[in-house]
């Protein structure tokens, strides 16, 4: 059997490896004529990275040796989840430590309400500085921040546009690189020294389009990949993952995604096919565009040899199992798109790996390392290709699952098991800072675990709730339970003023993980799995019960 997530990394000779091992010690406690030292908190969350790009969990796609460091030094959750997998929702609970319908940023469409509890507010009332630099995407300005360098909106790759203390300003150059030198400049020159800093570093890269800066353009270009064993799948069973519009196939917008606008205007893309080419002939500054043309010109030019005549362009005809099977040429395509696809995210992801080295780097020289708690993690997971697909949303494993690597000096080395969410991170930090976690905080602080100690009850399921629909990618809402084996989703109709919203799927779906780890069989209403069923159910409403979920309008059983 075949498993998605890897306990441990599959090949040796990294220099993460070594330290994986297990061992766990303490951190020190101080002794009473040496007072405790603050902790400083350095949370690094970038958008859409993948566990399965990230050489600490997963090594058969690009070494990540700076993300590595983190783990080396520190841990990794292996089963560390978000809430909701989006990424203004995922910011939202990340933030107050709440799930979605308490914190109220349920879709990326509505705004934050910046009034309510925060960690950083409740850090800076304790006396630390904090700061936000990077992807916000929740709309309203940020509070709880002494200072603040936000992207506009989603951000955009190159010159983007920063809001700095509610000044706009555009600045030339590469998001990443951009949002590093911001977040090394306050911890240098901004930042009052005489109080510990909790510094939130968010960036936007590896989000779609997936624009590489132009010193990574060269990497991978002669590397292919083998497409995933679930590419082809035929969503049998699973009414809602087959409606879905986020395959590789027919959803990637060759001009927009894949960054074909040719200059003859012969290659189409869909609806994005405008945007792609503006993007790549407005956005660019004369020097960034002979990078740029230099090394899409002639992938470009490869494109039309193979596919411009008789280009079967990915029509839902044509990759249907149902119509006799995939057609030769949409095969060809579609594995085209998927390695230019994962040519261009990973050498996005290139460009974060090296600017984390630099903040490591930073960190190090300055002293700050032997007392800072160091973050590392994803706003959620991201298919690479899994299913078919790009994108997130989903509850299953590839979108519900992020990457969670942590440092905490003299803390545990090795890998937390426990199933740990999202809604964490703010009582882990409240709980290192010393400030008493608040009541009506949903998440459990990781602090004890990051210790290395074994707290005797741990939570034994996991709740999520996916909000957008109608939306972009049509994945329908959902929620579902999550336990160490098993996975419980309810697909239901949306509710828009009281109407039904119309094509809208009602359905369940059971998933024994252990036995079908890719989420393939799905065993609702399976005779056999009454019992488990019922169980599930049962520790489902006890979850909404214990989290105020609401009920749900068209909800059924
Ligand atoms: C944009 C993207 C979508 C993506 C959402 C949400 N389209 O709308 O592909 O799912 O963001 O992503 S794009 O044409 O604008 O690239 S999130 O991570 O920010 O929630
Ligand atoms: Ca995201």
């Amino acid at each position: 059997m075949k498993k998605t997530f890897p306990l441990l990394p599959a090949v040796s000779g990294i220099t993460v490896l070594t330290a994986l091992t297990g061992c766990t010690s303490r951190a020190p406690q101080p002794t009473a004529d040496e007072p405790s030292k603050p902790m400083n908190i350095l949370y690094i969350m970038c958008d859409d990275h993948s566990y399965q790009t990230i050489s600490a969990y997963d090594q058969r796609f690009i070494h990540t040796p700076n993300i590595d460091r983190i783990a080396a030094d520190g841990v990794r959750f292996t089963n560390s989840f978000v809430a909701n997998s989006l990424s203004g929702p995922s910011r939202a609970c990340m933030l107050t430590g709440k799930h979605s319908h308490a914190n109220g940023f349920t879709d990326n469409t509505v705004t934050f309400d910046g009034s309510q509890q925060t960690f950083p507010k409740l850090l800076q009332k304790a006396g630390y500085e904090t700061a936000m630099i990077g992807k916000w995407h929740l709309v309203s300005q940020p509070t709880g921040f002494d200072y603040w360098d936000i992207l506009v909106g989603q951000g955009m790759y190159y010159n983007p546009e920063f809001i700095c203390n509610g000044q706009k300003v555009q600045r030339e150059g590469y998001a990443t690189n951009i949002t590093t030198d911001l977040a090394l400049d306050w911890l240098a020159n901004k930042h009052d020294k005489s109080k510990p800093f909790c510094l939130l570093l968010h960036h936007k890269a590896p989000h779609r389009t997936w624009m590489p800066d132009s010193c990574d353009m060269e990497l991978f270009s002669d590397k292919d990949f083998p497409l995933p064993d679930t590419f082809w799948d035929d969503y049998d069973g699973r009414p809602a993952a087959a409606a879905q519009e986020m395959h590789i196939l027919r959803d990637m917008d060759l001009v927009y995604d894949l960054k074909l606008a040719d200059k003859e205007g012969e290659i189409h893309g869909g609806g994005l096919e405008g945007w792609g080419r503006t993007m790549y002939t407005s956005l660019l500054n004369p020097n960034q565009k002979a990078f740029w043309d230099r090394h899409y010109d002639p992938v470009i030019e490869t494109f039309k040899d193979s596919f411009l005549r008789n280009a079967p362009n990915g029509s839902e005809e044509t990759m249907s199992p149902a119509n006799g099977g995939m057609k030769a040429d949409a095969r060809r395509l579609a594995q085209w798109k998927y390695n230019q696809y994962m040519r261009d995210y990973l050498r996005v992801i290139t460009s974060i790996d090296r600017n984390v080295g630099r903040v490591l780097d930073y960190l190090e020289e300055n002293g700050l390392m032997e007392n800072t708690l160091i973050v590392y993690t994803s706003d959620q997971g991201f298919y690479m290709g899994e299913h078919g697909w790009f994108d997130k949303r989903f509850m299953y494993e590839e979108s519900f699952r992020t990457p969670l690597l942590a440092r905490l000096p003299g803390g545990m080395k090795g890998d937390i098991r426990q199933l740990v969410q999202n809604i964490d991170y703010a009582p882990t930090f409240l709980e290192l800072a010393g400030v008493p976690i608040p009541d009506d905080i949903q998440g459990v602080s990781l602090l004890p675990l990051l210790q290395g100690r074994r707290p005797r009850h741990w939570r034994e399921a996991l709740y999520y709730h996916y909000y957008e629909y109608p939306a972009e990618h049509a994945v329908r809402r959902h929620y579902g339970i999550r336990d160490s084996r098993y996975k419980l989703i309810h697909f239901y109709p949306a509710s828009l003023d009281g109407i039904k919203v119309k094509d809208t799927i009602d359905s369940w779906e059971l998933y024994d993980l252990k036995n079908d780890p890719q989420e393939l069989h799905n065993l609702y209403g399976q005779p056999g799995t009454e019992r488990l069923t019922r169980r599930l159910m049962k520790k489902l409403h006890e979850l909404q019960e214990q989290y105020d979920a609401p009920e749900l309008k068209y909800g059924s059983e």
